[in-house]
């Protein structure tokens, strides 16, 4: 069985993106494609956040998606929110390819990530590292460039 989903972000400003996300079973990790554009060159916080809700905007996504209750960090820490997928990197076009392969995000299940949001940020993702107070629940990524809720598509 294999499940598919995807997200369209977008922002208040030139942000943009399609990404999909694919799961074979539902115990098998999720491949996260696709490609970001609009981007200012370098590295971009890239996460699932609790919400899918757009209501006011990026900010109604709420916090990091952390059903486990867990400190933020590194896609590959042992001590990470579900929704911490670091970074992707933009080049000087202002493009970022997405190419991610997740062992904690589920398409299925009580913490399935559907209909939460993709976010991008406008800063860096510190990885839980920078010694900034809000490196421990945010990475310090900085505003919400672009996001969009994550919906069910044909397999
Ligand atoms: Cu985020
Ligand atoms: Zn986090």
């Amino acid at each position: 069985m294999v499940i598919k989903a995807v997200c369209c972000l977008a922002g208040a400003g030139a942000v943009k993106g399609v990404v999909t996300f694919t799961q074979e079973g539902a115990d098998g990790p999720v491949k996260v494609d696709g490609e970001l554009t609009g981007l200012t060159p370098g590295k971009h916080g890239f996460h699932i956040h609790e919400f899918g809700d757009n209501t006011n905007g990026c900010t109604s996504a709420g916090p990091h998606f952390n059903p486990e209750g867990k400190t933020h960090g590194a896609p590959d820490a042992a001590e990470r929110h579900v929704g911490d997928l670091g970074n992707v990197t933009a080049g000087d076009d202002g493009v970022a390819k997405v190419e991610i392969t997740d062992k904690l995000l589920n398409l299925v299940g009580p913490n399935s990530i559907i209909g939460r949001t993709v976010v991008v940020h406008d800063g860096v993702d510190d990885l839980g590292l920078g010694g900034h107070e809000l490196s421990s629940t945010t990475g310090n990524a900085g505003g919400r460039g672009a996001c969009g809720v994550i919906g069910i598509t044909k397999a």
